[in-house]
């Protein structure tokens, strides 16, 4: 990973390795994270998206959903799919706002 990325896509792709790694490697296995790196992972980076983790229900529920193999650690795999669920609610949003100020259809 020593090349330096030509597009948003692939800055927005390592931020997302990056990010994993920064809270990944805090305790215990270095690539994946447990409960207390997940709950800092989410209140840090993703508070805005997730306001309601700050309790720990919260967190124990994201973690059991992420943990498809039910080893107790989320790795990357997990935690992209995370991302990805996230992306896709943001992307809805997004397209609700967007419907009003350019009608479908027309090119400017
Ligand atoms: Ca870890
Ligand atoms: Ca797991």
């Amino acid at each position: 990973m020593s090349r330096e990325p030509s597009s948003d896509l692939e800055s927005a792709m390592q931020m997302l390795i990056k990010t994993f790694h920064k809270y990944s490697g805090k305790e215990g296995d270095k690539y994946t994270l447990n409960r207390g790196e997940l709950k800092e992972l989410l209140l840090e980076e993703l508070g805005t998206y997730l306001g309601n983790s700050k309790d720990n229900e919260a967190v124990e529920k994201v973690m059991n959903d992420l943990d498809a193999n039910n080893d107790g650690e989320v790795d990357f795999t997990e935690f992209i799919i995370l991302m990805g669920a996230l992306t896709v609610a943001c992307n809805d949003f997004f397209l609700e706002f967007k419907t009003d100020d350019k009608p479908k259809g027309q090119s400017s």
